[in-house]
């Protein structure tokens, strides 16, 4: 499949997304939404990719919704359906694809980025990116999953601070709040990003699939939910490749071979 506004490359196990219209900081026009979203999707059928990088060309991950692009459209689009048709379905797509996403956080996500950004499994970020939720300077709620994903994360209190105040939020800040997880030098962050995913890819797939799936799942269920939730996950991993490889390879004293499955 071909794509115009992103960029899409696989190699080595390793898919990477890269959102591309930097002269707009990559903003998310409908285009942008459903071939990002397609990418996912063809990231989750492809037997061979075993890990997604998503990040930004440029100076931006993203700046949210393209607002000339969503202007255009008149007063009477409804955001509810502008929603329910793109971002939720890219939204999913990431939430729901049983391999590990790194989110490789360039420079500033903003709005219904920030949204993707944290659909994302791990996130990189450089020492000069941000996350803002911009929503609220044109009068708008958080959307795109923020108002379920960031409080988890960082708590209610930050939460509706970053939304209330749409203050940019700096890379050190993310890190200590818990919004990402390691902050590097803005010139390392292909390469440590590219690295990571590698060893990633290299790993028990499925078990890094269902291991998304079973904390997901957690999410929405109490203790004694979630350990029978464990038991049948368990019991689907407990028949890979993989983990009879990786008992072999401890016994044997030897490093495993995982061909994620
Ligand atoms: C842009 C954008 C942009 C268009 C930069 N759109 N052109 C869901 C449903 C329906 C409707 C509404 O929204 C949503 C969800 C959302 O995402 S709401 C939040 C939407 N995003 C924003 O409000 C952020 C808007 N952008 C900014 O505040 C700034 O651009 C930031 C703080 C991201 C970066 O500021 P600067 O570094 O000063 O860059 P800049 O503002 O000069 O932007 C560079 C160019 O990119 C500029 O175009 P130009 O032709 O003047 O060079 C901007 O107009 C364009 N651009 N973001 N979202």
């Amino acid at each position: 499949m071909s794509y115009e506004t992103i960029l899409f490359d696989v190699k080595d196990s390793v898919a990477t997304i890269i959102l591309n219209r930097p002269n707009k900081l990559n903003a998310f026009n409908d285009q942008m939404v459903e071939e990002t979203t397609a990418a996912f999707k063809q990231s989750g059928r492809d037997k061979d990719i075993r890990c997604v990088v998503l990040t930004g060309n440029g100076r931006a991950f993203s700046s949210g919704q393209d607002l000339s692009a969503f202007t255009e459209r008149g007063d009477t689009v409804s955001i509810g359906e502008h929603l329910r048709l793109g971002y939720h379905k890219l939204l999913k797509q990431m939430v729901q694809l049983e391999k590990p996403i790194i989110g490789a956080i360039n420079g500033i996500a903003a709005g219904a980025a920030c949204g993707v950004a944290l659909a994302t499994d791990i996130r990189i970020a450089a020492d000069s990116a941000s996350f803002m939720l911009a929503f609220s300077k044109i009068g708008l709620i958080p959307d795109s999953g923020v108002n379920w994903l960031l409080p988890r994360l960082i708590g209610q209190a930050r939460a509706y601070e970053m939304a209330i105040t749409a203050d940019q939020i700096p890379a050190d800040k993310a890190l200590a709040w818990g919004l990402v997880n390691r902050v590097v030098p803005a010139g390392q962050l292909a390469e440590v990003a590219a690295a990571w995913a590698g060893s990633l890819a290299a790993g028990p797939t499925v078990a890094f699939g269902l291991t998304k799936r079973a904390m997901n799942q957690a999410w929405n269920t109490d203790l004694f939910g979630a350990l029978e939730a464990e038991a049948y996950i368990q019991e689907i991993a407990g028949r890979t490749h993989d983990n009879k490889e990786g008992v072999a390879a401890f016994l044997e004293k030897r490093a495993a071979q995982f061909r994620g499955m």
